[in-house]
Parts: C-alpha cells; sequence; structure tokens
C-alpha cells in the first residue's frame, strides 16, 4: 500500500485530538498539529524522502522524535503510540471527534457533562435539545452537530480538492507511462477545481482497451475493483475514493471531456442550444442528423455551437452560457499573473521558518514582493505579537529592505478582531504598516447581525485595509460563521477595503459565488496563502482556481500589481 503525506499528516492530527481530550500539555498538542501542517504541505511525498535517506527534522516542526514516527508509519503503515493512544479512550469517541464541527474539546465537554461516548446517544443528546445548554454550544453549534452525524454514518464525505490531487496525480503518472496510452486527462468535479471532489473521472485514448482496464485495475492503491468492462471501469481506491476510467475513440474526446467535466447544470444548458440549432450533442459528439460533425476538441465543441470557449472552472451555469455566446467571458487570472503574497507567518509567531526563509522562497516563487503578517497578541496560542514585538519586527523589515534591490517585503499583522469590533492593536502602530488584515479568530457563534457588525466596525478603522479570510469557514470541518455577507461587500465598497481570498485548501474562503459578487461590486480581492511554512507559498494554486471558479480577472486582485501599485491600492480613501 501506497502511503501519502496525507495519511501521515492524518494520524498526527488525530494523536493531537486524542492528546486535547486528555488534557494533555498544549505545546505538545501543537506539537502535532504543526507536524501534521508541515506534512501536509510537502511538496514531495514523504516515503521518497525516506527511501533516499533525507533527514526529516530539517523540516520545520519535526524533531528527532517525531521524525522516527514518521520513518515508522512509512514503514509499517502504523503508529504503536497512535495505536495505544487509541485505545485508551472510548472506542466511538474517536469517531465523534472526526464530525465536522466537533473536534476534541467540544468531544470532551459533551463527555464530560453528558457522559456521551457514543455516535447514538450524541444523536439523541442533540435531538432532545441538550446540547445547546452546554457552556461554550448553542442552537447551531447543535444542528451542525445533528447534520455532521449523518455526513459520518453515509460515510461518503466528499474530499477536499487537495487531498484528491494526492491521489490523482500519482495514479495519472502510472496510467500515462503505459506506452499504449495516447492520451489521458481527468474531468469531472476536479478539472472544474470545485472545493470538494466526490469521485475522480479520467478519460483515455488508447490502442489497446482491454490491456488499458486491465493496468487500471491492476494499480497498486485498488483496493476493489466494482465493475471492469470494454469502455468504462470503476474503482475504489484504498483511501475509499472512487475513480472512473472511461476509454473513448480519438474522435469523439473532446466531446467526452465536455459532457464528464461538467457541470451537469452546464451540460443540460449546453445541450438546450444544440436543439435550438438543430444538433444532437452527447458524450460521442455533436451530430446533425445521424452526421458527425464535431468532437475531436472541446474547442471544437463550443466553436460549433457558436460560443466562445469556456474554462472548466467556470462551467456551473452561472451565467458563463449566455457571456459565451455574447463573447464576454472574463479572461480569467493565472498564477503567472501573481506577483507576491500578501498573508504570510514566520517563527516570529506560530510559523515554522524564520522571515529570511519566507523571503527566499518568495523570491524563488518570482514574486516582487511577500507582505509579513504575523499574528497580534489576543491570538495567544499562536503566541500572537504585542505591540513590542511588531515594534522589533518592523524595524527587522526595515533593515532587511535596505539590503533589498527588486525585492520588497511589506509590513504587516494579521489582526485580531475583537468580540466588539475594536482591534487587538492600537492605531500608532497600525499606522507604521502597509498591511492590517483583519480577522475574527473566535466568538464565532455571534449571531449574523452581531458578526457582520463586528466586521464591519473593524474595517471603520481606517488602518484596516484587508478582511482576511471573511467567513472563517474550514472545509468539511468547521461551518463560516453567520455573517450578511453582500453588506460586508458593501461597507468593504464604500470603505475601499479589500477581500481576501485565502488560498489555503482548507479555507478557501471567500468562497467562489462571494468572490463573484465582489467582482460586481467593484469590491478587490488579495489572494493570499497564509503560509505557515516556505513550502506553503504553493499553495497559491489553490486560491488561483477558487479565483477563477470566481470569474476574477488579474485586475480583480490586488496582488497581481508592482509593489508600487499594491501601495498605493492598500490605501484607504
Ligand atoms: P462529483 O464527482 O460529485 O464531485 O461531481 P462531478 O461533477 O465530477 O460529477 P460526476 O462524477 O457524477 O459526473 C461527472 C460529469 O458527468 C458531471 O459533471 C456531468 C456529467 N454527468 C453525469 N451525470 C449526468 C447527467 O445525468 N446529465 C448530464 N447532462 N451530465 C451528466
Ligand atoms: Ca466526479
Ligand atoms: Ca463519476
Amino acid at each position: 500500500m501506497v502511503l501519502h503525506n496525507r495519511d501521515v499528516a492524518e494520524i498526527f492530527e488525530k494523536i493531537a485530538g486524542i492528546l486535547e481530550f486528555k488534557g494533555a500539555n498544549q505545546f505538545r498538542i501543537r506539537a502535532y498539529q504543526n507536524a501534521a501542517r508541515t506534512i501536509g504541505n510537502l511538496s514531495r511525498n514523504v516515503s521518497d524522502l525516506i527511501a533516499e535517506d533525507k533527514d526529516l527534522t530539517q523540516y520545520s516542526g519535526i524533531g528527532k522524535d517525531l521524525a522516527q514516527k514518521i520513518q515508522e508509519i512509512v514503514e509499517t503503515g502504523k503508529l504503536k503510540f497512535y495505536d495505544e493512544l487509541q485505545t485508551s479512550i472510548p472506542e466511538e469517541l474517536n469517531r465523534i471527534m472526526g464530525i465536522p464541527g466537533l473536534g476534541a474539546k467540544k468531544v470532551k465537554a459533551i463527555y464530560d457533562q453528558l457522559h456521551i461516548d457514543n455516535i447514538d446517544d450524541l444523536k439523541k443528546a442533540a435531538h432532545q435539545k441538550q446540547i445547546r445548554d452546554l457552556k461554550g454550544f448553542g442552537p447551531k453549534t447543535e444542528q451542525n452537530i445533528i447534520e455532521g452525524i449523518e455526513e459520518v454514518k453515509e460515510g461518503q464525505k466528499r474530499i477536499k480538492l487537495a487531498i484528491a490531487e494526492e491521489y490523482a496525480r500519482p495514479l495519472m503518472a502510472y496510467l500515462k507511462k503505459d506506452k499504449n496510452v495516447k492520451s489521458i486527462d481527468l474531468a469531472g468535479s476536479y478539472r472544474r477545481q470545485a472545493e470538494t471532489i466526490g469521485d475522480l473521472d479520467m478519460l483515455a485514448v488508447c490502442k489497446n482497451r482491454e490491456a488499458m482496464m486491465k493496468r487500471f485495475a491492476a494499480y497498486e492503491e485498488v483496493q476493489r475493483v466494482v465493475s471492469q468492462g470494454k469502455t468504462r471501469s470503476t474503482v475504489i481506491l484504498h483511501s475509499g475514493l472512487q475513480v472512473d476510467l472511461r476509454v473513448v475513440s480519438q474522435k469523439s474526446f473532446g466531446s467526452a471531456m465536455h459532457y464528464f467535466t461538467g457541470s451537469k447544470a452546464h451540460n443540460i444548458a449546453v445541450r438546450k442550444i444544440a436543439l435550438k440549432m438543430n444538433l444532437k450533442i452527447n458524450e460521442y459528439g455533436i451530430f446533425k442528423g445521424k452526421k458527425y460533425i464535431a468532437g475531436k476538441t472541446e474547442k471544437g465543441i463550443y466553436r460549433t455551437l457558436k460560443m466562445a470557449y469556456v474554462e472548466p472552472e467556470l462551467r456551473e451555469n452561472q451565467g458563463e452560457i449566455k457571456a459565451a455566446q455574447k463573447g464576454k467571458l472574463p479572461k480569467l487570472i493565472t498564477w503567472d499573473d501573481m506577483q507576491g503574497d500578501l498573508h504570510t507567518h514566520t517563527n516570529a509567531t506560530d510559523g515554522h521558518d524564520s522571515l529570511e526563509r519566507m523571503v527566499e522562497a518568495a523570491k524563488k516563487q518570482g514574486y516582487q514582493y511577500i507582505a509579513n503578517t504575523d499574528h497580534s497578541r489576543h491570538l495567544s496560542v499562536a503566541n500572537g505579537l504585542d505591540k513590542k514585538r511588531l515594534l522589533k519586527q518592523i524595524k527587522q523589515i526595515d533593515a532587511l529592505n535596505k539590503k533589498e534591490k527588486n525585492f520588497t517585503i511589506l509590513k504587516g499583522v494579521e489582526l485580531d478582531i475583537l468580540e466588539d469590533g475594536t482591534l487587538d492593536l492600537p492605531d500608532n502602530i497600525l499606522k507604521q504598516l502597509d498591511i492590517v488584515a483583519a480577522a475574527v479568530h473566535y466568538k464565532f457563534t455571534l449571531s449574523e447581525k452581531q458578526q457582520t457588525e463586528r466586521i464591519i466596525k473593524a474595517m471603520d478603522n481606517p488602518h484596516v485595509n484587508i478582511i482576511a479570510h471573511p467567513t472563517g469557514r474550514l472545509i468539511n470541518q468547521r461551518k463560516p460563521y453567520a455573517v450578511d455577507m453582500q453588506r460586508i461587500l458593501k461597507a468593504a465598497k464604500d470603505r475601499g477595503c479589500v477581500m481576501e481570498l485565502n488560498a489555503h485548501p482548507d479555507r478557501l474562503d471567500l468562497n467562489a459565488i462571494y468572490c463573484k459578487a465582489a467582482r460586481e461590486m467593484g469590491v478587490k480581492i488579495a489572494i493570499s496563502t497564509d503560509s505557515h511554512s516556505v513550502d506553503g507559498l504553493a499553495l497559491m494554486r489553490y486560491g488561483i482556481g477558487q479565483a477563477r471558479r470566481g470569474w476574477l480577472e488579474a485586475n480583480d486582485v490586488i496582488n497581481t500589481h508592482s509593489v508600487r501599485s499594491v501601495k498605493t491600492l492598500l490605501k484607504r480613501a
């Protein structure tokens, strides 16, 4: 069985959860959380690194003990320490901690106060409205628990795009190695860069179909072959992810890519257009009566239907069809457009790498600038900066900038918005910064009105120029807090404030729909990785995928501009 970074990261996350449940030392818990994050963000497979005898302690947050644990996982597929830890708490609690929106702290509160240690009792208690009265809980959390239980019971959780990528890439590489394959590509929600993926859809053209299907079924990560035919096979990988492979003829590759890329809603709308032109469209091509007239390429499909080519990320039937007919599609942003990263952390707070290393990594990325936005003091678990430490950092950056020629370090902070909408640091320090990215990090359960007004009040301070991860959601883990996004966008527009699209694949916040709304209102976006290590900078690609789903062009995004323009764009009117 092949081991993915994700598998190691997950074990460490679970260890952190159990330790937290058991009330272990915060530093110990964070060590595992940090290690999970480091491993999850590595650009190379950790088994390969071990096979090459690389020293894992060179990675931030990985000490000798953790390196040894990783080695054990890679070599044996499990970790004795984790197995023992698991048996030290009631069995089903492990599953309960996996329920979206719950987490170790809440599970502990429920266990301590209601003595609940299994899912059935939890469900009963939630339906009987017993959960809402516990301290730190409310009707909303209770509802989330009910929904979360359904998801866990169905056992068919959609997985995050970044995780799907970990499985899709090696599988593609494996299939591509076969000389028999002429072309192969991924379609479906994966190609549309959706936030979460139900299953993978692959399409191939090859010389020998049977050989292709055999090779697919023989892939070492296949746990079960659900069906194996001449043109279509379905397998389940060890991770539980389903993969569909279809083999088509060269003549139909474009139309099949179009059909299986979807979305279903886009397909249905396209079919209507074909019908109006008296044409028939399906996965084999476009036909006039019985005559095949297009299908080899996707471009040819759209051309035949008198539409501009629609990028996969736009295919959600959200207005792209009309825009394509009128030639009014946006020219979507690409990673090449990006000139810098505006939200990053260093080891001065909860990041793993020094400012100098982050700067080097940004240069390697081809950027002109990076903003250092470490946490502010209220976020004590992240060792947030108080005024004195932030002043020290400002001096450090000034000194570094003096030595730089074609690169700029922007001075910033990720500033906590306190419960009443006031800010965590005083104006006389904020005014010395280029970037104040204000963020909500606690009190997620305020009412929609309170939360909205809290954020707008923060924007009333003219030093605040970005709202970071504006809805606070963690995909599959934590729902967004309640906010009236329309009101927030309007307030941002009025004040010249920028909204962040946090590129971390767990966040992707703003989501695509809000990005599109922001663009339509003329609110500018900053796409930022929220990097906690040098490896994090590469997460930009997920932000770009999401931005494209949100119809963003380079000009809608401030960090596509030169450092001088960015500084101007950040200045509030
Ligand atoms: P997923 O897998 O849930 O993340 O989402 P998709 O979009 O990958 O959906 P999937 O795997 O069920 O099907 C792949 C594509 O095939 C889908 O995006 C559009 C196309 N498709 C599937 N079923 C239908 C259908 O009933 N009608 C039409 N027009 N297209 C369909
Ligand atoms: Ca799919
Ligand atoms: Ca499918």
